[in-house]
């Protein structure tokens, strides 16, 4: 097995493996399931201050080798009954997390990250959720995420990093005025506004009409949202959308990312996911001769 330990934030991470924020994220029993599975860190559905159901079904629609579009809604259990679940998840495993924070306003985010910000390693800020009212917003400005970005720093003790959207002009000048107001690392990418349509009935499949498109269909959409990222930032790049093999995370990797999200493959091929991507990292890096994925990371660039 190829060396496949990183350092991100600070933190040492035995593979490079994160699980995406929305998948096995929100209860202790789940994320559980993916330590299990083998993931280098854990990130947790986004919290936000109260409980939330959510958009009722149909919210997913299959499209098949292409991936997936999602409208869940942001159901969640609310930042009060979240935190009694990572108190759980911490006495059951000792693989770290990213606390995902979404909101509509400024003091939304501010509010979870007081009562649950320190009770993981990591806190990320969803600015980039496809599927509320508002949710892509702060995503969208470069005011709003740094100013969202510096006051939620001032009040949690830990790494604070944001998850961008590729729904904007230009994703870099997000990243790099998140970069500024004093971010520890970027997320890249939500999911992509997306429509299925059910042809007998006429109309939009989901019910919230649109939702996120997740999967294969976005790898190279994030690939390019990574790749202009870390030409403009000094930060640690998570890059996520459509990886589903080794060599996808690879690809992630030479085009700038530190670590690598594992979201909607595990739909498919269940939380061992996680093993199934590091082995086929390993293989590949040993066949290439990489002796570290820090010799791997930013390498597109180069030439
Ligand atoms: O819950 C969702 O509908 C959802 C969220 Br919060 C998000 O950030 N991205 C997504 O595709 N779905």
């Amino acid at each position: 097995m190829a060396n496949l330990q990183i350092n991100l934030c600070g933190l040492t991470l035995k593979n490079p493996t994160v699980l995406a924020s929305g998948i096995l994220g929100d209860s202790a029993n789940a994320l559980k399931r993916a330590a299990d599975g083998g993931a280098g860190i854990l990130t947790t559905k986004s919290i936000t201050p109260e409980k939330k159901e959510g958009h009722k079904p149909p919210n997913i629609v299959s499209l098949k080798e292409l991936g997936m579009i999602n409208a869940m809604g942001l159901p969640n259990p609310g930042a009060e009954n979240f935190s009694k679940e990572i108190e759980i998840f911490r006495k059951q495993s000792e693989t770290p997390l990213i606390v995902s924070i979404a909101g509509k306003t400024v003091n939304d985010y501010l509010k979870v990250a007081e009562k649950i910000g320190n009770l993981g390693n990591v806190v990320e800020l969803n600015l980039s959720c496809p599927n509320i009212e508002h949710g892509m917003e702060f995503g969208q400005s470069t005011e709003l995420a740094s100013e969202v970005t510096k006051k939620v720093k001032e009040i949690v003790n830990v790494p604070v990093g944001v998850k961008l959207g590729p729904n904007v002009g230009k994703i870099e000048e997000i990243a790099a005025s998140c970069e500024k107001a004093g971010a520890d690392f970027i997320t890249a990418i939500n999911t992509m506004p997306a429509l299925a349509i059910d042809l007998e009935k006429e109309k939009p499949i989901l019910t919230n009409k649109t939702g996120g498109l997740s999967g294969p269909a976005l790898k190279p959409i994030a690939l390019a949202c990574v790749y202009k990222i870390y030409k403009t930032v000094k930060i640690p790049i998570i890059g996520l959308g459509g990886i589903s093999s080794g060599k996808d995370a690879a690809e992630f990797f030479m085009a700038g990312a530190s670590a690598v999200g594992i979201g909607t493959v595990i739909y498919t091929k269940g939380p061992n996911s996680f093993k199934i991507v590091c082995n086929e990292l390993s293989e590949f890096m040993q066949e290439k001769g990489y002796a570290n994925l820090n010799e791997m990371i930013g390498l597109a660039h180069k030439g």
